[in-house]
């Protein structure tokens, strides 16, 4: 554990993560129960040395072209300064490579997943279910560039120029049925490369889902590049979703999988805790945490702390979305 002063204001974050809820790091690796732990897992990691690093390189990647894409005014920093990507890209949450943030950097571990090929499944109720290739698809596509806040549910936040298409073009792309009520979002199985999957204490693979009201919400994104370049592997990529108005964990990274269905989705989250996390997950700042409050947040980049805003200060864009839900746990 690197040793970091603490400032009174800051919130404990190691004590923080969803993790936690349910189980002590510390008692699970006292209890020596195969838990990769830092070591194991850099050791674990020496069979990749050898892989070729151009899988996992942005640099390579086939839609760079692409980039940068047109700015969206309409999506802007406002009094936000821009979260510096040597900050953002070494701060991330991807427990498929590991949940020990503050042990090892979550980009190096996940610069090994390939890229390419990479296939996305669209599927369930739609007029014909089917495999694109990523590159068909964000071809298919229009690409803008649009800065948005993120805000983590364990208080912390950013704000970055994410690259990508609305969810609402997939939708169309997709043309799903009239029975589709929700959207769910897959991502990858690779427990050769992500390492974090061979925990089996988490439900495998990662999802999260929305609602087609949502989905059709035009602040709802798909995500491509950040920074104006393809994003490198630890945002996500090659496709990931951006839903600002909620807390970070509905933002499903690297996805291989969209389904169009008519239950909701139980996301990994939900499912394993699913009195503290749920399906809505919409910022508020009135409705703490079971464990913590939610009234403010450190930004990443700056190292400030403040207040943290209803619908992350988007409640013009989608408050309407939640009318006729009022007996929902609509805030976490
Ligand atoms: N597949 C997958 N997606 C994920 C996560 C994850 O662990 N696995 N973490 C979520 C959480 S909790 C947050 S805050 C954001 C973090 O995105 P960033 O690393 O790009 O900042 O990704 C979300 N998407
Ligand atoms: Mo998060």
């Amino acid at each position: 554990m690197p040793i970091r002063r603490r400032r009174s204001w800051e919130l404990p974050e190691s004590a923080v993560t969803p993790e936690a809820t349910y189980l002590s790091r510390r008692n699970l690796l006292g209890a020596g129960v195969g838990l990769l732990g830092v070591a194991g897992l850099s050791a674990a990691l020496s069979p990749f040395a050898d892989a070729a690093p151009a899988v996992g390189d942005p640099a390579n990647d086939p839609t760079k072209d692409l980039y940068p894409a047109k700015k969206n005014p309409a999506f802007t920093a406002g009094d936000r300064p821009i979260t510096p990507e040597e900050i953002s890209g070494n701060y991330n949450n991807f427990y498929e490579f590991g949940s020990e943030r503050s042990a090892y950097q979550i980009a190096d571990v996940a610069a090994r997943m390939p890229r390419r090929p990479w296939t996305v499944k669209i599927d369930g109720l739609v007029e014909q279910p089917r495999e694109v290739g990523i590159d068909d698809l964000i071809r298919a596509m229009s690409l803008e560039e649009r800065i948005y806040r993120h805000r983590c549910v364990e208080a912390w936040s950013m704000t970055v120029p994410w690259t990508g298409f609305p969810v609402k073009d997939l939708v169309a792309y997709a043309k799903p049925l009239s029975g589709a009520k929700y959207v769910r979002f897959e991502t990858f199985m690779n427990p050769e490369v992500a390492l974090g999957q061979r925990r089996f204490i988490y439900p495998w693979p990662y999802i999260d889902g929305l609602s087609m009201a949502e989905a059709n919400n035009d602040l709802a994104f798909l995500v491509t590049g950040i920074y104006g370049k393809p994003a490198p592997n630890q945002f996500g990529a090659p496709l990931r979703l951006a839903v600002p108005w909620k807390y970070g964990f509905k933002s499903v990274k690297s996805i291989v999988r969209i389904s169009f269905v008519a239950e909701r989705p139980v996301g990994l989250w939900e499912q394993v805790q699913g009195r503290e996390y749920g399906f809505w997950a919409n910022v508020n700042p009135e409705v703490p945490h079971a464990r913590w409050s939610q009234a403010t947040e450190r930004d990443i980049g700056t190292g400030e702390r403040r207040p943290t805003l209803i619908y992350n200060g988007y409640g013009e864009e989608v408050a309407g979305l939640y009318k006729g839900l009022a007996g929902e746990k609509l805030f976490m």
